[in-house]
């Protein structure tokens, strides 16, 4: 495989791919409390019933409060015990809702306890992405709905693909996962052309400028045939992102065309500008052009996975009915984290509804095994030794 990663980097990924493999093994032989297993990862159930609930994320405020993000337009809250019975914020009249659009995430600004702003992503009625802030109100449990301020649209060709990750750095910048706009196959090649900010890693100051600034230290900042907003290209729709609480790193997780699903690591180091290689490739394999598509400077996946494995989980959750209330309907959060990542609970960084997260269960409860959770393997991943998890339904 022909990686651009350094040595250190093919050193991780190697252990991160020794860990799914032993962890395959064990959940197929059942065997999770081996001497030499990982930290155990325990999904425990806190709420059900949640109509699409696409992310959860905290106001970093200390409170313990969770902010579930809702494909209709609404941010609920749950306060450690429940779901409070009025929204954090309620867009829905905002939003287009259908297939892959909607409210996609929400973020809180780092200093929020003092500037109580919020940003989020959301596709508007036609289509198009939204970026936007609000500011909570007198009551900290409601933001103020007049409070909008627009920070970027971008325009959306077809209806799916829209990215809508939202994350600070530990830089203190947004960054905007945008997905290539759709229609498969990016028939634009809008996630290789720097005029575009579709399909792209983005990266600005809310700090600066009347809607937001550019880091002087984006990649392609002073390049006149390049956006200066983009911090790396070549992704196609990068449904989830997060940072590494410890190191930095940032992990994209990026939706395949027909073949291969992809994880992509960004150092923390990095100084951007990486060129994750859609449409040019899929995964590691040529896409268009069907051959010699690589040129050597592309990033290639640390993971890849292909398609196969999502028809399994498919199959898997159609044939376990008591399990197909275990995703989809369910916010789920860690009750046991690996060494250094602080004390549970926390939430997963990932969560997406059953289209994405295809959380793979064999058995019936009480006795319920996860063998693949497409969506919290970027969690997994980070353990530096085999893992193993279970489920309570
Ligand atoms: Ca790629």
């Amino acid at each position: 495989m022909n990686r651009t990663l350094n040595p250190a980097y093919r050193t991780r990924a190697n252990r991160l791919l020794s860990a799914i493999l032993i962890a395959t093994v064990s959940f197929a032989a059942g065997l999770v409390s081996d001497a030499n297993a990982a930290p155990q990862i325990e999904l425990t159930p806190i709420v059900s019933g949640i109509n699409s609930p696409l992310a959860i994320t905290h106001a970093g405020d200390g409170s313990g409060r969770l902010f579930i993000t809702l494909q209709v337009g609404r941010i609920l809250i749950h306060d450690g015990q429940q779901v409070l019975p009025s929204p954090f914020l309620d867009i829905g009249a905002l939003v287009s809702t259908d297939g892959e659009r909607g409210l996609l995430s929400a973020a809180f600004h780092p200093n929020y306890v003092s500037n109580g702003f919020v940003y989020v992503n959301y596709t508007d009625l036609n289509g198009d992405t939204v970026v936007a802030r609000y500011t909570v109100s007198a009551d900290p449990n409601v933001a103020d709905p007049a409070s909008a301020v627009i920070l970027l649209t971008i325009s959306q060709p077809f209806a799916n693909h829209n990215g809508g990750q939202l994350q600070f750095g530990p830089d203190g910048y947004l960054y905007i996962g945008t997905g290539d706009g759709g229609g498969g196959g990016d028939p634009s090649n809008n996630a290789q052309n720097l005029n575009s900010l579709l399909g792209k890693m983005l990266r600005i100051d809310v700090n600066a400028g009347p809607s937001y600034g550019i880091p002087p230290n984006n990649p392609f900042i002073g390049d006149p045939a390049a956006l200066p907003e983009i911090w790396a290209l070549g992704l196609r729709n990068p449904w989830r992102f997060s940072f590494d609480r410890l190191t930095g790193d940032l992990w994209i997780a990026d939706v395949g065309q027909a073949n291969l699903e992809e994880l992509n690591i960004q150092t923390a180091s990095s100084a951007g500008g990486e060129n994750y290689g859609w449409r040019l490739m899929e995964g590691d394999s040529c896409f268009n052009p069907a051959s010699g598509c690589n040129d050597g400077s592309l990033t290639l996946p640390v993971l890849q996975y292909d398609h196969s494995l999502a028809v399994q989980s498919r199959v898997a959750t159609a044939t376990a009915a008591r399990t197909i209330r275990a995703c989809p309907g369910s916010i789920f959060t860690e009750t046991s984290a690996p060494a250094g990542y602080g004390a549970p609970p926390r939430m997963p960084p990932v969560h997406g509804r059953p289209r994405n997260c295809s959380i793979r269960i064999s058995g019936s409860a009480p006795s319920v095994r996860m063998r693949r959770a497409r969506c919290t393997w970027p969690i997994c991943l980070r353990t530096p030794a085999p893992f193993s998890a279970s489920a309570k339904s």
